[in-house]
């Protein structure tokens, strides 16, 4: 088995202070939190920027400031957000991938997103694509519901992306696929032997998906973007405090965790200049 991914989801769209009060905000808090994670096992940090008031933004000013500011604490794998907000243009959307980060999500289709509707036309998503391999930017495919693995593996036909595929199963987000051990082991089935996976258990789903990754051979994504909570009713204290305990399990069951340098040998990327 390869060794263990940690992706760090920090920060998120939509979580607020009120719901997590150690969620980090500021370019340095996050940057903060990012190096936390990777000294706890992390080997990629999921980041969303905000403005100084906590709204989501896409600004690119606000994305080059994380960027620096993790890269002068740590050499994780940063992958920024083109997913935004829900309600957010796609340019808008688009916009940290021109500043060539090692990574970025890719959506692979529209979802029911609470009560909101988080729209990825064809066109817009293809739009990504491109930019993403213009930029030598590495997807990571999210993956709602089942269909849009469905829509990965045309497009990989079709030679919109490229092999081997790296996705992220988000689980649980209320509109999209169930979190539970039925939608993980499905989705799983249908993906290349050559690909990669993490899953992204929202809520109470991200410690056992996550654990269920450990036993699969995929990789696992923790934080605040999906769940804000240690335990039921306990906050967690950090994002680190829910990588730590990922690291933790996955050296119990003998799955040594992967350093950056490792993830992305594991994930075919380039090693970082
Ligand atoms: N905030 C969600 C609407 C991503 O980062 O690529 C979309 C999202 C996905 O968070
Ligand atoms: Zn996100």
């Amino acid at each position: 088995m390869q060794k263990l991914i940690i992706t760090a989801a920090l920060t998120g769209a939509e979580v607020t202070r009120a719901q997590q009060p150690a969620l980090p905000i500021s370019p340095e808090e996050i940057a903060q939190a990012a190096a936390e994670c990777a000294l706890a096992g992390a080997s990629i940090v999921h980041v969303h920027a905000r403005n100084p008031d906590g709204s989501p933004t896409q600004d690119k000013a606000i994305y080059r400031q994380i960027i620096t500011a993790i890269q002068a604490r740590c050499d994780v794998i940063v992958q920024v957000s083109t997913g935004g907000a829900v309600g957010m243009t796609p340019q808008e959307r688009l916009a940290p991938v021109t500043l060539t980060p090692e990574m970025a999500t890719l959506s692979m289709g529209t979802v029911n997103f609470g009560d909101g509707v988080f729209m990825n036309h064809p066109s817009d998503m293809e739009v990504f694509a491109q930019a993403m391999r213009l930029h030598g930017v590495k997807p990571e495919l999210e993956i709602f519901d089942s269909g849009m693995l469905t829509a990965a593996l045309r497009w990989l036909k079709k030679g919109l992306i490229d092999s081997p595929l790296h996705v992220d199963f988000v689980l649980g987000i209320p509109g999209g696929m169930a979190g539970t051990a039925e939608a993980l082991m499905y989705l799983r089935s249908q993906l290349p032997p050559d690909a990669t996976w993490t899953v992204a258990g929202i809520g109470a789903a991200q410690l056992p998906l996550g654990v269920m990754a450990i036993l699969l051979g995929g990789h696992v994504r923790v934080g605040f973007e999906d769940n804000v909570f240690y335990s039921k009713g306990e906050l967690a204290s950090s994002n680190a405090q829910l990588v730590s305990r990922i690291a933790r399990i996955s050296q119990e069951m003998n799955r040594p965790v992967a350093t950056p340098k490792e993830a992305r040998a594991i994930l075919g990327m380039a090693p970082r200049g």
